[in-house]
């Protein structure tokens, strides 16, 4: 069956089945959520863990000393583990023209004494992720921001937070969060690949990674298998939002598997067997339609969804005519290295190839999307 365990390292954001459903057109369909009462459902749905943005904690309760104490009391009579935090660097108005590179510099202060405060209460519960996500990082216009001095400034930012991790000797990395657009018109490092080079200019690269979610870099119209593969690739896949989206629109924070379900499929293909090792983590947003008790329905529906992939991918792999049609699409054959051991440029010339031949070769890879497609629909 596909019951989830903690073993399976599923975890949720507190602000995923949190969230109260309000929307730029209407008001809050659900009542606040106790973050103790998502800690104890999620246990018994079979999560491993639970995320959580600083201010998510004071969802019911304001003191912030009551709240933390209530949520660690959860955890300990749960045994959910926390394994990423982030910062809420996006409600306030005062982030409205972003934090670490808002053109404010006082906000630009007060923003990274928030991750601060929020970095020592993470470490404190075993947190060994730390995401980034600059939603309000970005601008409307052109003319708004100095978009050079901005990458400046989120570089002073992330060298900063590193260093005072690294002075406090917390073993915790970052992630960044690439997102393309809202809620800003346009938003900084808006894909993989953005953030992916921008890591290459800080002090301590080597303690930043990316979080990448499925729906954001399906809002650019890009390919999330192949970022993160190539996210992989560099040895940055410090952690994943699982999510599904309907191609490039507004960010639909769908249940996993419930937008492009067969790019689901060959992400939990890729995930399972491309050498990730983090949290299998969800944020997405239960339906506004739905009441409280569909919330919980909604969060099973993500674990049971992966769980299925998970087993797809598997019948798929063991499938005989699958390994054979890998092997006529020569699919193995991209791992063999263009030069042989020992050979050099001045090797190519000897090569006796005629390209009308190679060109007249298929490469059968229709038969191959046909099998994964027909293992994914269940006929296999
Ligand atoms: C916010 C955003 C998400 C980010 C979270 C981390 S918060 O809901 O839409 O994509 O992952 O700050
Ligand atoms: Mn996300
Ligand atoms: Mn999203
Ligand atoms: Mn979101």
């Amino acid at each position: 069956d596909f019951t989830p365990t903690p073993a399976d390292r599923f975890t949720f954001g507190l602000w995923t089945v949190g969230w109260q459903a309000r929307d730029p057109f209407g008001d809050a369909s659900r009542p606040a959520l106790d973050p103790v009462e998502s800690v104890h459902r999620l246990a018994e749905l079979g999560a491993h863990g639970v995320t959580f943005h600083d201010d998510d904690l004071l969802a019911v309760e304001p003191d912030r000393d009551k709240a933390v104490a209530a949520f660690k009391k959860a955890l300990d009579e749960t045994g959910m583990k926390v394994p990423m935090a982030t910062t809420n660097l996006f409600t306030h108005p005062v982030f409205k023209d972003g934090a670490f590179t808002s053109n404010d510099r006082d906000v630009r202060r007060y923003a990274l004494r928030k991750v601060i405060r929020n970095i020592d209460l993470a470490a404190s519960l075993g947190a060994t992720t730390y995401v980034c996500w600059g939603g309000r990082e970005g601008s409307e216009s052109d003319a708004a921001k100095d978009v050079r001095a901005a990458m400046e400034r989120y570089k002073e930012g992330l060298d900063l937070l590193c260093s005072y991790v690294r002075e406090r000797g917390y073993d915790m990395r970052f992630a960044l969060e690439p997102k393309p657009n809202e809620p800003r018109g346009d938003i900084l490092l808006p894909t993989i690949g953005h953030a992916l080079a921008l890591i290459n200019e800080l002090e301590h690269p080597e303690m930043v990674g990316l979080n990448p979610e499925v729906g954001h870099e399906q809002m650019a119209g890009l390919n999330f298998v192949h970022g993160i593969a190539q996210a992989l690739w560099h040895g940055k896949l410090f952690h994943i939002d699982l999510n599904g989206q309907h191609g490039p629109k507004y960010d639909q924070d769908l249940i996993f598997g419930h937008g492009d379900l067969k790019s689901a499929f060959f992400l939990v293909d890729l995930l399972e067997n491309g050498g990730y090792e983090g949290p299998r983590h969800f944020d997405y947003k239960p339906l506004r339609t739905e009441d409280p008790e569909d919330v919980w329905v909604s969060a099973a529906a993500n674990m049971r969804t992966y769980l299925i992939l998970k087993e797809k991918s598997r019948a798929y792999r063991a499938d005989p005519e699958v390994q054979e049609a890998l092997r006529a699409s020569r699919v193995d054959e991209l791992a063999q290295p263009t030069l042989a051991a020992g050979e050099t440029w001045a090797d190519l010339a000897k090569d006796e190839f005629d390209p009308e031949v190679a060109a007249a070769r298929g490469f059968h890879f229709t038969r191959l999307n046909q099998l994964a497609l027909e293992h994914l629909m269940g006929v296999r």
